[in-house]
């Protein structure tokens, strides 16, 4: 978090990290054409090439609270090939939470793993806490044919204690959904690092409806598992004969 004191502006880092060609810069693109215009800033691509992000993109997603502060949220990417490591290392800096959009096709789980485990090293590189910070975990690409099952992906997300949340970005599918439980999660974590809400009288509810408007965001892949197996436990089971 920054904090510039003279124009009582805040600003938070997000970073969507993940290995190449996942749809991380997808992401953005549908975020921008989605949120609401008014908070949607532009966004911004430096050096592509072949669609390649060579260094990362940007996205502002600013509101003016009621109690009259400045709350920005800018959204990076990182650049996937593997020769920008260095890039992916200074670009998650200061991160307040990360979004690890991840590959649903099984080809690509190595390559997940990978990122996933680079993704800590780094953080942990820039003195950011890897098992504290905020991460949700998107698997884009569900709409491909060699993409892992449903069930698969709530088995990934009962192991960890990150969200997971399918997505097919270029259709916009699941990154408003994607970025709403990233959004819940981050103002849990600066309640609890910086008082937030007290200290600047600030709630999710009031960045969530500046953003989102009307939308809700869906629950996660395991919450969603949780609330289906709590609903067919209260179904009573037919009587014995
Ligand atoms: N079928 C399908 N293609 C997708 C999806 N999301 C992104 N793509 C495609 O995948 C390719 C890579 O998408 P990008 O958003 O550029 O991926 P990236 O993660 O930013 O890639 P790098 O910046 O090079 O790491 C593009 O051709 C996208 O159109 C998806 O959900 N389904
Ligand atoms: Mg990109």
């Amino acid at each position: 978090m920054q904090f510039n004191t003279a124009q009582r502006e805040i600003v938070l880092k997000v970073v969507y990290y993940g290995p190449p060609l996942s749809g991380k810069t997808s992401n953005l693109q549908a975020l921008h054409r989605a949120l609401k215009p008014d908070a949607c800033g532009r966004l911004t691509t430096l050096d592509t090439a072949n669609d390649r992000t060579l260094f990362f993109d940007v996205l502002p997603v600013t509101m003016n609270t009621r109690s009259g502060y400045r709350l920005k949220l800018k959204l990076f990417t990182v650049p996937g090939q593997v020769i920008h490591a260095a890039t992916r290392r200074i670009v998650l800096s200061g991160a307040d939470a990360v979004v690890f959009v991840a590959d649903s096709q099984r080809s690509e789980s190595q390559n997940n793993n990978e990122f996933w485990r680079g993704m800590r090293r780094f953080l942990t590189e820039n003195g950011l806490d890897a098992d504290s910070i905020p991460v949700v975990i998107q698997f884009n690409k569900r709409d491909l044919p060699n993409a892992r099952s449903n069930d698969e992906l709530i088995e990934v997300a009962r192991k960890g204690r990150e969200p997971v949340y399918p997505a097919v970005a270029v259709r916009g599918e699941g990154v408003l959904d994607t970025l709403y439980g990233l959004i819940e999660l981050l103002f849990v974590d600066l309640n609890k690092r910086y008082n937030f809400v007290e200290r600047f009288q600030i709630t999710a509810e009031e960045l969530l409806t500046a953003v989102f408007g009307d939308f809700k965001g869906e629950p996660s892949l395991s919450q969603r598992a949780d609330i289906a197996s709590k609903a067919a436990a209260r179904t009573p089971r037919g009587t014995r004969p």
